[in-house]
């Protein structure tokens, strides 16, 4: 029996269902969205959005993509999930496709980003055992400060974010916690002979966008080769084009140990994650060790070649570059004609601005309300920091009118 009809839902009834219905761990801006196309959203009432979020780097091809919205469409009809306990004949060909894709030669497919990361830590633990010949349980993972890689208590265990780990605990051991983007702290730490692995976002999406200096992942590669530990990327916001080349870690030609994957590999259609690695790394992980129910299933495989395909033959990491120039450009001009904002980073098109307010103040907040009511969706991260992050489809003059979105509203706000 439905008994809510769910057609014609105003935003106050969907808002309404959802306070009283499910669990209030978010705070969304009070939009309620009910069509994605491209670059744009529409909410319940038919007003129209640019998506200046892109589910956090999900949606980078650009929402319901019609190619991978076909991909998902024909394998449904077909064959959607059969476990790993039987072969498919979509997975060898998603694999297969991952490995030359990124350059590895194994592929473990799981479903969220959280999970892959939490795939990474159990093969490195292992490898460290098996490999390097650490003893049982003393394995060490280094993290660094403001990390974020997902919600998991064995993941929040790594976080030094007191809102991810208050009262959550008792927390996974094994984790050690360095500052990020700093060189001697790393060399120290993966002295530790136990330490199988060093697990780092090449650029710290949640922590407010902090692209860490040049040659840092380099170094970090150097460091973990000189010292027998992994190097552990986690690209699952970075991937796939966002920062301007196909992963974070090409700007500085790195080629992690264990590559973290998630968001848009499958395009904002289905949750997709995989881990990818060489054979001396993935093959310690035998029969029956390790999986999920939903991972590397017909439809996500499907969904994620196409999704893959598409960011190739529409060159979104060359567009991402080359508007993310001209966004930082602009922003750095509107700097120099207000107070409000004193900073803008980021690479591609994964960006930030930095509110000129402490960061328990409601500006950053009330700026994106401000910015709703002006027709662009964007949320601020960790206070007084507002991320900008629209889809890699974005043209030169849709940027153009973002912009002038953005610049309007900032102005107006400080008058
Ligand atoms: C939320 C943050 C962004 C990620 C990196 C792993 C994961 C994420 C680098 C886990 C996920 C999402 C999660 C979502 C909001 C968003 C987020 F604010 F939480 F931190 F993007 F910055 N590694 N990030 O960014 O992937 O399990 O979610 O598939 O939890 O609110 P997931």
């Amino acid at each position: 029996m439905r008994t809510v009809e769910n057609q014609n839902i105003s935003s106050v009834e969907a808002i309404e269902l959802e306070k009283q219905f499910g669990a209030h761990n978010y705070h969304p801006l009070p939009v309620v969205l009910s069509r994605g196309e491209g670059v744009f959203v529409w909410d319940v009432e038919e007003k129209k959005y640019y998506d200046f979020l892109s589910a956090y780097s999900a949606v980078n091809q650009g929402h319901c993509h019609p190619r991978i919205i076909n991909a998902l469409w024909e394998q449904a009809k077909r064959l959607t999930l059969t476990s790993r306990a039987f072969h498919s004949d979509q997975l060898g060909i998603c694999e297969k496709y991952l490995c030359e894709y990124f350059g590895f030669e194994k592929a473990l497919l799981m479903n969220t980003g959280a999970e892959a990361n939490e795939t990474a830590i159990k093969i490195a633990r292992k490898w460290g055992y098996e490999k390097k010949g650490i003893p049982e349980n003393e394995a060490v993972i280094v993290a660094v400060e403001h990390n974020f890689h997902g919600r998991t208590t064995t993941i929040i265990s790594a976080s030094t974010d007191p809102v991810a780990t208050n009262n959550f605990g008792p927390f996974t051991p094994g984790f050690e916690i360095i500052p990020y983007n700093d060189i001697s702290a790393l060399e120290k730490a993966l002295k530790n002979p136990n330490v199988c692995g060093f697990w780092v976002e090449p650029i710290q999406g949640e922590a407010g966008v902090y692209v860490p200096e040049d040659n840092y992942l380099a170094e970090a590669e150097r460091i973990c080769k000189e010292n027998n530990v992994l190097l552990m990327m986690d690209e699952v916001q970075t991937g796939v084009g966002r920062t301007g080349k196909r992963l974070a870690s090409d700007h500085e030609n790195v080629s992690p140990d264990l590559l973290i994957l998630g968001k848009a590999i499958s395009g904002g259609v289905y949750p997709v994650s995989v881990v990818l690695a060489h054979n001396d790394k993935m093959q310690v992980l035998k029969p029956g060790e390790h999986g999920s129910t939903y991972g590397g299933n017909p439809l996500a495989c499907a969904v994620t070649v196409e999704a893959l395909q598409v960011v190739l033959d529409e060159n979104l990491a060359e567009n991402a570059e080359r508007l993310g120039k001209i966004f930082r450009e602009r922003m750095n001009q509107l700097i120099s004609r207000t107070e409000l904002v004193t900073l803008v980073r980021g690479k591609g098109l994964l960006n930030a601005i930095v509110i000129n307010d402490s960061p328990d103040s409601k500006t950053a907040w009330n700026i994106c309300l401000a910015l709703m009511n002006n027709g662009l969706l964007a949320k601020p991260t960790h206070g007084n920091i507002i991320r900008f992050a629209p889809p890699l489809v974005m043209t030169e003059d849709q940027l153009e009118e973002c912009i002038s979105i953005i610049e309007k509203t900032i102005l107006d706000f400080e008058a």
